[in-house]
């Protein structure tokens, strides 16, 4: 591992840190590069009334050093502008009765929601009390993930590299572009077209389908989950590795993507679909031209090997091909509903509606921008185990090195 981070803080408490450690001295960053990624994390139709309060700004605390990262761990504040609505209830320090005025806000009561860490976290963690649960497990802290996540697209892009997402399915709605990409223009224009969307689709006829599902679900009391797709495009050959388990690139993405709260499966490339076709029909046949691939529509591979196709999704045998790479996550419908369902009391053990306070009805778009980050981190940690330096200077040295071998291989 070349990287590592943490993050801290509970939704509605002071604030989100993070620390992120292993980037090399010399990277410009700017709190603009975060501020930018916290956004578009912010926004996308079905998001519930907490992002009218927020504002998510990124407040480095160290690390960075006259714009430039130093090379020692990189620390980021976020505030929680909600936090000052639940001083109370968020105390560190025990409430005198007079002072717990704010006790019953957002009171869960004693039943927990189906679909909610609720139950389980209150049993592990041995409290009736399941705030304690959920203001950790809730999605507010992606804001920390996308904001570590900015500084490693920030290294990224020093080589080349672009990650980006585009939604393609809310509840039954489908876009129209479903096929794995193969080549960086088409992923780009998806993209492009993405960032104006309500829903962050590439296709309009779809956004609006979907953003018209949403409005049906919000006015029902129900939620929606769907489907992002996430790609990293101008990725070299051979990041990760097919010699063991854990250093299997596709594995990496599918734990850190998994990770992401209500996240209920991943694919690589044509992922499940593959399953149901012969051999034939899905591997990517390889050809050869020598000085690599200079069509628009293909990636330009920096060595003489491409394909056609990328049902792969840009991994073989737990590695980078040179080819995009594309990862699939599906999304469950947020369990916070205003239409109740069955929960049992836990304390009286009777049955219960479950409880509601307020949610999105639809995080998908949002989700999208927090695979990207998840999807950042981990390609720039396989990237820095395999050109790995103290200094920027020193890991283009290494990476040009790389790719200098490559074009004679
Ligand atoms: C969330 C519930 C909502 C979301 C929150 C995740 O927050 P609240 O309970 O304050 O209304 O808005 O997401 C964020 C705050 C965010 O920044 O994404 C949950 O229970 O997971």
């Amino acid at each position: 591992m070349a990287i590592r981070y943490v993050t801290s803080g509970e939704s509605h408490g002071k604030a989100l840190i993070g620390i992120l450690e292993g980037i090399p001295s010399g990277l410009p960053v700017s709190d603009g590069d975060i501020d930018r990624e916290l956004r578009r994390r912010q926004r996308g139709h079905g998001r519930g009334g907490r992002m009218k309060i927020e504002a998510d700004r990124a407040n480095i605390l160290s690390g960075i050093r006259f714009g430039k990262t130093i090379g020692s761990p990189i620390a980021l504040l976020i505030e929680n502008k909600d936090w000052q609505n639940w001083e109370d209830e968020m105390s560190v320090i025990p409430l005198t009765s007079s002072l717990n005025k704010g006790r019953n806000k957002g009171e869960l009561g004693a039943s927990p929601r189906p679909g909610h860490a609720d139950l389980a976290g209150a049993v592990k963690y041995d409290t009736h009390d399941m705030r304690n649960i959920l203001e950790r497990s809730s999605a507010r802290e992606t804001a920390m993930r996308a904001a570590l996540g900015a500084i490693a697209k920030r290294f990224l892009s020093e080589f080349g590299i672009k990650i980006g997402s585009y939604v393609i399915q809310i509840g039954k709605v489908q876009s129209s572009k479903l096929k794995v990409k193969s080549s960086e223009k088409e992923l780009l224009e998806s993209f492009r077209s993405a960032e104006i969307s309500p829903v962050r689709c590439p296709d309009k006829i779809s956004s609006k389908k979907m953003v018209h599902l949403i409005d049906k679900a919000l006015k029902e009391g129900n939620s929606l989950g769907g489907i992002f797709e996430v790609f990293a495009a101008g990725v070299p050959i051979g990041l990760g590795s097919h010699i063991q388990w854990d250093k299997r690139l596709d594995g990496k993405l599918a734990q850190a993507l998994m990770s992401i709260q209500a996240i209920k499966g991943v694919e690589i490339g044509m992922g499940f679909e593959m399953s149901k076709k012969s051999g034939s029909e899905v591997m990517d046949e390889i050809f050869y031209e020598k000085f690599g691939v200079r069509s628009s529509e293909l990636r330009i591979t920096h060595h003489g090997f491409y394909r056609k196709t990328n049902n792969a999704g840009g991994i073989e045998g737990g590695m980078t091909n040179g080819m995009p790479v594309i990862i699939r996550a599906a999304m469950k419908p947020i369990p916070t509903l205003r239409k109740p369902l069955h929960s049992v009391d836990i304390n009286t053990k009777k049955p219960i509606k479950a409880a509601y306070e307020r949610s999105d009805i639809c995080a998908v778009p949002a989700a999208g921008v927090v695979g990207e980050a998840m999807t950042a981190l981990v390609i720039a940690d396989t990237f820095l185990e395999k050109f790995g330096g103290d200094s920027m200077a020193e890991v283009k040295r290494n990476y040009n090195s790389y790719l200098k071998y490559i074009s004679g291989f």
